[in-house]
């Protein structure tokens, strides 16, 4: 059990030669296609796809949903303005617990029976789900969020809306696409509206998760509604047009009551950027730092392994390339790609159900945190990632690690390795092999490359998630690899 994690402090000094290792199990207190938000101005085939002949001071009004212009704040998404909702042609997928894999469709603009005659109950919660660009109903992460979302009971039970607003995020138009977040965000709020009035749906037991675009799609559904939805999960919000932007525009603490964001791809490559690093909930998790994912290829050597002619079957082969590939052209295998960094769905569905907690720990940035800085909780409490963030009471910027692979939730655990005043510098790597009453674990590498340079005195600490609680640590033994040499133990 993850909640169990740490409530221990084992401390091993192991009497070798020349090293002093620490394994220290987290302190705890006293108390997861395609989704991808893509911008480009160095990428020569992506430039067509931000092209944007809009003008400025462009306007257009649709029947039932409104105007909207693009003056400032909204001249966000290129000076676009949003695409027509018979193009857009937003779907409205109702799975309940009556009907949980033959979906109602329901309407905001006048099929009111669509709404009279619904299973949906107003005693559960709706947990509405919102796609990003390249997305649509049919993208292989929203079925498994559907199906973990109808799993919850008690307070918790669900009904599960899915908004498909596919043909508004289409490639290659991003800017068209970051533009109709507006647009649909209203359908969204006026569809929450009728349910409201027509249902009795109170605000406050509903809950916005979008990924990506879907993110400040939600900000924009909760503003129809003055503000009043319970929560929005805000999965990896797209960075382009958006960060730094007004708080208009884009999701922000004030959009809900509750607000908690994962942050997992914001790392820029080759000028492509997708998820935005910027603070944007009540809590926000940067996990493993937010960048990029373990197991994932980065996206400077993704793209770059694309555009210099690597195989997709190179792609398949990596612990990312579970999802969707249906590659096309290179475009769409770099689009899919890239997709597969973006895990937050994965960890977000994964958090709904598992026994593992996800713990995150407050701390000043990621460097610290993995310096082992952070590992005593605040008064204030540490904070859970994912579906159980709101019942948790870590607040602010919260970091944590997981595994590589799936179930990606793991326990935190920092190895410590002090080199004895005695050493000759030299380079190398450091790995350490741990064993516990629970099993052995082999071959750590504390120094997370092969040449580290090492010289005497050295503190060497490596954070990570393992699958399991190790236990009763026994002893561990520390082996140096040096640079180009045979490995050999340095007992
Ligand atoms: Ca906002």
């Amino acid at each position: 059990m993850c909640s169990k994690a740490g409530l221990y402090s084992v401390l091993i000094v192991l009497c070798v030669i020349f090293v002093d290792a620490h394994l220290v199990s987290i302190q705890q207190t006293s108390d997861e296609p395609l989704a991808i938000d893509t911008i480009s101005h160095v990428v020569p085939p992506m430039n067509r796809a931000m092209k944007s002949f809009a003008r400025a001071n462009a306007s257009v009004c649709y029947p039932v949903i409104g105007c909207f212009d693009n003056n400032d704040p909204y001249n966000n998404a290129a000076l676009e303005i949003p695409q027509a909702p018979e193009l857009i042609d937003t779907h409205f997928l109702l799975f309940t617990q009556e009907a949980p894999t033959d979906p109602e469709f329901l309407s905001y603009d006048g099929n009111d029976q669509s709404i009279a005659g619904s299973k949906l109950n107003p005693s559960r919660w709706l947990r509405i789900i919102v796609h990003g660009f390249v997305n649509n109903r049919n993208s292989i992460w929203i079925r498994p969020m559907v199906d973990e979302l109808l799993k919850l009971k008690n307070d918790e039970l669900s009904d599960v809306l899915v908004v498909d607003w596919g043909n508004g995020a289409k490639f290659p138009s991003y800017p068209n696409a970051a533009s109709n977040t507006r647009l649909v965000g209203k359908q969204i709020g006026l569809l929450l509206k009728k349910l409201h009035s027509m249902k009795g749906f109170a605000y406050d037991k509903i809950h916005c998760i979008g990924h990506s675009l879907g993110a400040h799609t939600c900000g924009i559904a909760s503003n129809t509604v003055d503000n009043q939805l319970a929560r929005i999960s805000g999965l990896d919000p797209a960075g382009p047009y958006f960060e730094g932007k007004n708080a208009l525009v884009r999701l922000d603490p004030t959009d809900a009551k509750f607000v908690d964001v994962l942050h997992t791809n914001t790392e820029i490559a080759f000028g492509l950027g997708l998820g935005s690093g910027e603070v944007s909930g009540h809590v926000d998790f940067y996990v493993n730092g937010g960048q990029n994912q373990p197991g994932c290829p980065s996206m400077t050597t993704l793209i770059g392994g694309l555009l210099g002619g690597q195989s997709e079957a190179t792609f398949e082969q990596s612990s990312c390339s579970h999802s969707e590939f249906n590659r096309r052209d290179c475009i769409n295998t770099i689009l899919l790609s890239m997709h597969k960094i973006g895990r937050a769905h994965g960890y977000f569905t994964e958090s709904i159900n598992s026994e593992c907690s996800y713990k995150a720990y407050p701390c000043s940035n990621y460097n610290s945190f993995m310096s082992g800085e952070c590992l005593v909780c605040p008064e204030s409490g540490c904070g859970q990632m994912g579906f159980h963030s709101i019942s948790s009471p870590g607040r602010g910027n919260m970091y944590l690690t997981t595994k590589s692979v799936s179930p990606f939730c793991g326990y935190h655990y920092l190895i410590e390795v002090t080199l004895d005043h005695n050493i000759a510098k030299t380079s190398g790597e450091i790995f350490v092999a741990i064993h516990s009453n629970y099993e052995m674990l082999a071959n750590v590498s504390v120094t997370s490359k092969s040449n580290a340079d090492i010289k005497a005195g050295d503190v060497f600490r490596h954070m990570f998630s393992y699958k399991a609680d190790l236990g009763q640590v026994d002893y561990a033994i520390v082996y140096f690899n040096k640079a180009k040499s045979c490995m050999y133990s340095i007992e």
